[in-house]
């Protein structure tokens, strides 16, 4: 439907980018070879400890063999480097957790004389708090909506009006339920669906891993997707700074999704980044320092939003051992890979983009073309 909008807008990205991009196979920025970088794949991570074993970021080390390390002003001061492979194809980063980290580093990075992104292929992926409604723990999502959840009113819910069904409200408006009046414009990014199908279908048939304490917790709840074996899901995430939980909540942030993206979106997925990242990619691309149809987002679920059956909100936040957070790091490798080592194999099909069919942008229609949700 939005083919005629859109398309133009495209295709002149695409043009602007085939001036683009020198090959990156020869190049040793160890021995004073000062060219740009210009990685096929980008991995953005979130979150690594120092001190235990395997976080989002050192997941990648190993199974890609992430070798060169390359310092980028700007970028966190505990994840100051950018990691990549030999032959620099395939790189990585960690911006640091919540929106003002992601915001920050992923801006250092897109606008860094270091690298040259016009070309590279972005998967964010992260770990994330999981919809039981939509899918469980150990489950993968790819989004097609990042949507900025805790931008909105909040009064305590405990003084808020007898008739609201939530303390959370649209900027701007009086009541639960009414489409926000005021925009600061990072409330929904639409990301490129074909591309996102391309990376699912790559990831299509993996064997995700499980654990008994997983396993043993989904049963817990007496309803699916929840208490079924994790699969790869096409949903939505929602970013919030806030680390919320809680069935009230999660339902409060499930109808705003709805309401934000024309009911299009289903929010599934909890980060605390997405929309940060995706706003400085966006400004990126409208510097032509990268291309905003070049990426996917990848979240695999460590913890359930919210408690199964007869336990409290609490219990589900901070004291159940949901036997998740090791299969969830471990699945982001597993169902983000084929797509990664894809776009390095076989180049030739990425390197001149691939098409959305579905609008792609932020609320303001920044890249062109009309947003296909909101008002
Ligand atoms: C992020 O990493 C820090 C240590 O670097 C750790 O303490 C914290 O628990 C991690 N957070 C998550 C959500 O994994
Ligand atoms: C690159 O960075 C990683 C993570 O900080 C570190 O473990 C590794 O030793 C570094 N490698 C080199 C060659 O400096
Ligand atoms: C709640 O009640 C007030 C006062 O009766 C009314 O003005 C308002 O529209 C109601 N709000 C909702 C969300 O129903
Ligand atoms: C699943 O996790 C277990 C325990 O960490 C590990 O031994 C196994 O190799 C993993 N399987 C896959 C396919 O990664
Ligand atoms: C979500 O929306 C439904 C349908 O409008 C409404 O019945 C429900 O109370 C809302 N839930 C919350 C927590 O606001
Ligand atoms: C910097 C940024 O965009 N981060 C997030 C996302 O939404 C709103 C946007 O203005 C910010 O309050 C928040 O920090």
């Amino acid at each position: 439907m939005r083919f005629s909008t859109l398309i133009p807008g495209v295709l002149l990205t695409a043009a602007s980018l085939s001036a683009a991009a020198p090959s990156s196979h020869t190049k040793d920025h160890s021995h004073g070879d000062h060219s740009p970088i210009s990685p096929k794949a980008f991995i953005i991570s979130m979150n690594w400890s120092l001190f235990q074993f395997s976080y989002e970021q050192d997941i990648w080390f190993e199974p890609l063999k992430l070798t060169k390390n390359i310092t980028v002003p700007g970028l966190s001061p505990i994840y100051p480097q950018v990691h990549c492979t030999a032959d620099y194809s395939i790189c990585q980063m960690t911006t640091g957790e919540g929106e003002i980290n992601a915001a920050v580093s992923a801006t250092a990075l897109t606008f860094s004389p270091l690298f040259d992104l016009r070309k590279t292929y972005f998967m964010i992926a992260g770990i994330a708090g999981i919809n039981p409604y939509v899918s469980t723990i150990g489950a993968v999502t790819f989004g097609r909506f990042a949507v900025q959840l805790e931008l909105e009113y909040e009064i305590d819910a405990r003084e808020m009006p007898s008739n609201f069904s939530t303390g959370l409200w649209a900027l701007g408006t009086t009541a639960p339920g009414l489409y926000p009046t005021s925009i600061y414009g990072t409330e929904v990014f639409e990301l490129n669906v074909n591309l996102r199908d391309k990376a699912m279908k790559l990831a299509h048939g993996v064997k995700l891993n499980d654990s008994d304490t997983a396993a043993a917790y989904r049963k817990k709840y007496n309803y699916a997707p929840a208490n079924k074996y994790p699969t790869i899901v096409a949903c939505d995430t929602g970013s919030s700074n806030a680390y919320w939980s809680g069935e009230l909540l999660g339902e409060s942030f499930g109808n705003f999704t709805k309401l934000l993206t024309s009911g299009k979106g289903t929010y599934c997925a909890t980060a605390q980044e997405d929309n940060a990242t995706l706003e400085a990619m966006l400004r990126a691309h409208m510097a032509k320092r990268m291309d905003f149809a070049r990426v996917v987002l990848l979240r695999s679920a460590s913890d359930f939003d919210r408690p199964p059956p007869g336990e409290t909100t609490l219990f589900n936040l901070v004291y159940a051992d949901q036997g998740s957070f090791g299969i969830s790091l471990e699945n982001i490798v597993i169902a983000g890979s084929p797509f990664i080592k894809d776009v390095v194999k076989n180049w030739h099909e990425y390197e001149g983009g691939i098409a959305p069919s579905n609008y792609i942008g932020d609320i303001w229609g920044s890249l062109g073309g009309k947003p296909d949700f909101g008002q």
